[in-house]
């Protein structure tokens, strides 16, 4: 990086340039200059949905592909994501305070054998912001953690994430492992992650497919209601 860049006045740049900045930022793993961009953003009155979609996340996909390319490595990618984090860390508490009305209670996390968590993290958020209360349990749950989560707090939904081809069939172990329990009906099964999409999601026994955030959200207050409202023709 040169002299010229290392001033660059993150203020003087209009917002598209200022957009452009950030994904080279957080390309580069720069965390105070990414956090810094985030707040600009934010005091030019962006919402914090669309700072996190159009200039996070979408740093993110720059970087996935280059990974995926082989011209970055896992260093790099650790401090692009780290970077991500610091950014997301300023936008959780704003995204969580909509007042939304309290919706129901989530159970999340990443599977066995994979600790990709910026995606489930993001999940977390949205869904705190639109009313849920999430129990997070972080990356590398074996079966039992998340049987004991179900257990201890009672959740609507259990969320599950894989990033990884080979750590994504580990979600249809708990699954089965919830029907042996007789279980399995308790709850709405969730899953979500670059890899996975609708077909696995039925082949495993899943409720549904979530593509994004913004899809997960949706499909728990959908499935929710639903269920509320069989319960209460039940009734
Ligand atoms: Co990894 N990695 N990585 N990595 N990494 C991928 C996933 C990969 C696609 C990169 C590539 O080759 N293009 C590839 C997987 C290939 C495959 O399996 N087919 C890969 C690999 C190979 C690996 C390692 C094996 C590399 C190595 O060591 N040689 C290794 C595995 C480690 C392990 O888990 N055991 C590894 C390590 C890492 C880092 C540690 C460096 C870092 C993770 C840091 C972290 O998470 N704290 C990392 C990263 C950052 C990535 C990429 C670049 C970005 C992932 C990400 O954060 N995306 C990723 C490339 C990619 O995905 N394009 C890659 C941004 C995030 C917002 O999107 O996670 O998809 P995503 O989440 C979305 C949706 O999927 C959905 O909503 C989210 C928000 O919209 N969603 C859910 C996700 N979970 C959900 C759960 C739900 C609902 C929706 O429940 C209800």
């Amino acid at each position: 990086m040169s002299d010229s860049d290392d001033d660059l006045d993150l203020r003087s740049l209009d917002d598209e340039e200022l957009v452009a900045q950030m994904h080279d930022d957080l390309y580069d793993g720069l965390k105070d200059e990414v956090c810094e961009g985030v707040n600009i953003l934010l005091e030019r009155g962006w919402t914090p949905y669309r700072v996190l979609t159009e200039a996070l996340v979408e740093g993110m996909r720059i970087v996935g592909v280059d990974f995926r390319d082989g011209i970055l490595f896992v260093p790099e990618v650790l401090m692009a994501a780290n970077s991500m984090k610091g950014g997301m860390a300023i936008l959780r508490p704003l995204l969580a305070e909509t007042g939304a009305p309290k919706q129901g209670k989530m159970v999340i996390g990443t599977v066995k054998g994979d600790i990709h968590d910026i995606g489930k993290n993001l999940v977390s958020m949205m869904m705190e912001g639109a009313g849920f209360e999430v129990i997070d349990l972080g990356i590398n749950n074996p079966v039992e953690k998340y049987l004991e989560a179900l257990k201890e707090h009672e959740p609507d939904i259990l969320g599950m994430s894989a990033l990884l081809t080979t750590t994504m069939p580990y979600m249809k172990v708990v699954i089965e492992t919830m029907k042996e329990l007789g279980i399995r009906d308790d709850y709405i099964v969730l899953v979500g992650g670059a890899p996975l999409n609708e077909a696995f999601a039925n082949a495993i026994g899943a409720d549904a497919y979530c593509r994004d955030a913004a899809v997960a959200v949706e499909t728990a207050k959908t499935m929710l209601s639903r269920k509320h409202n069989q319960i209460g023709a039940r009734a």
